[in-house]
């Protein structure tokens, strides 16, 4: 009680008093901006890190060097690619972990033939997609294309005739699908693979369940496929005779003028976009920013990208803007890196 009585000593009990006061409120102050006004002597918030160069996506057109390559092909541009599985049939029951795939090609194809040019280590060539995983490249028909180490379950395999560029042909039979069971089954520790090592999809995700159907019938429902990972590798809930979006490209990386212009192309079944007199809308976003929509099946560039990583996300919507389920495949996300 004395104490109280000494000025000094007063002062310096609310002086504590007051700091700690103030060093409360400063506390909360940093949770809150609004805050930042009620108390005067705090260190404002600090500032948000500068993000780097912003990225203003547009719309371009074909690039030259395409435009190039194609005058230089000939007729082969109108081409009717039609791919036929040999292997795996379709509703196969595949014993142990290696997946052969054979493949035939058919059609009017006017000069068209997978190969790779060892001079410039490009050619026409087969995209091979294992159930929702980001392609690998088929070039030499001839030999065979194994997927080794495939997990146990359901799979599909889904091919469509490709051009040097990646662009797809879109004619009718190019694409094919098939579903078929692996029985056994590999190492879910370890990657799915080619026969030459590329790699076809990372099981160590594998045992995340897909997105229910009914949950992804939803617009709003956010794919499992979002994320940096790989997506999870099963076959899903594909019914081949319903809408379905299949993503092709970006993929992979991009390093100087080929990220000038990097094409957004994806295959098309059971479903006809608006522009093309259908009910259809394929919606993209890029790193999770706005929505833009392409309504007619063909490739679109797109320009103005910056280094770094990137998320592209392709999903097939009915006239009514809700996303088509068909096993979790209608909408999906890849990263793509950007090297300049
Ligand atoms: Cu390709």
């Amino acid at each position: 009680m004395k104490e109280h009585k000494n000025p000094m000593r007063r002062t310096l009990l609310s002086l504590a008093v007051a700091l700690a006061a103030a060093l409360f409120l400063a506390g909360c102050a940093s949770d809150s901006a609004n805050n930042a006004t009620a108390v005067t002597n705090v260190t404002p918030p600090a500032t948000p890190s500068p993000t780097a160069a912003t990225q203003n996506l547009e719309v371009v057109e074909r690039p030259q060097k395409i435009k190039d390559m194609m005058n230089t092909r000939g007729e082969q541009d109108s081409a009717a690619p039609v791919l036929k599985f040999v292997e795996p049939r379709d509703g196969a029951t595949i014993n142990g972990s290696t997946v052969n795939l054979k493949l035939a090609l058919s059609g009017d194809l006017k000069g068209y033939k997978p190969g790779k040019d060892p001079a410039t280590n490009m050619g026409n060539h087969i995209h091979v997609i294992l159930d929702n995983q980001p392609y690998e490249a088929y070039y030499n028909l001839d030999q065979p294309f194994e997927l080794r180490n495939v997990s146990e379950g359901k799979h599909t395999i889904r091919v469509f005739a490709s051009r040097p560029w990646h662009e797809s042909y879109k004619n009718e039979g190019s694409f094919q699908m098939v579903s078929f069971n692996v029985k056994g089954g590999g190492d879910a520790s370890k990657p799915t693979t080619t026969n030459t090592g590329q790699k076809m999809a990372d099981n160590t995700n594998a045992a995340k369940p897909a997105a229910a159907p009914s949950a992804a019938a939803s617009p709003a429902a956010s794919p499992t496929t979002e994320g940096k990972e790989m997506q999870p590798s099963t076959g899903g809930a594909v019914d081949r005779t319903k809408p379905l979006l299949t993503y092709s490209r970006p993929k992979g990386e991009y390093k100087n003028a080929d990220a000038d212009a990097i094409m957004i192309d994806f295959w098309l079944s059971n479903a006809k976009l608006q522009g093309d007199g259908g009910d259809y809308r394929v919606r993209y976003s890029v790193d999770g920013g706005e929505p833009k929509y392409i309504d007619k099946w063909e490739p679109i560039w797109l320009a103005g990208w910056t280094a770094g990583k990137h998320t592209v996300k392709l999903e097939l919507l009915d006239k009514s803007g809700n996303l088509v389920d068909n096993g979790g495949y209608n909408s999906t996300s890849r990263d793509i890196t950007v090297t300049k």
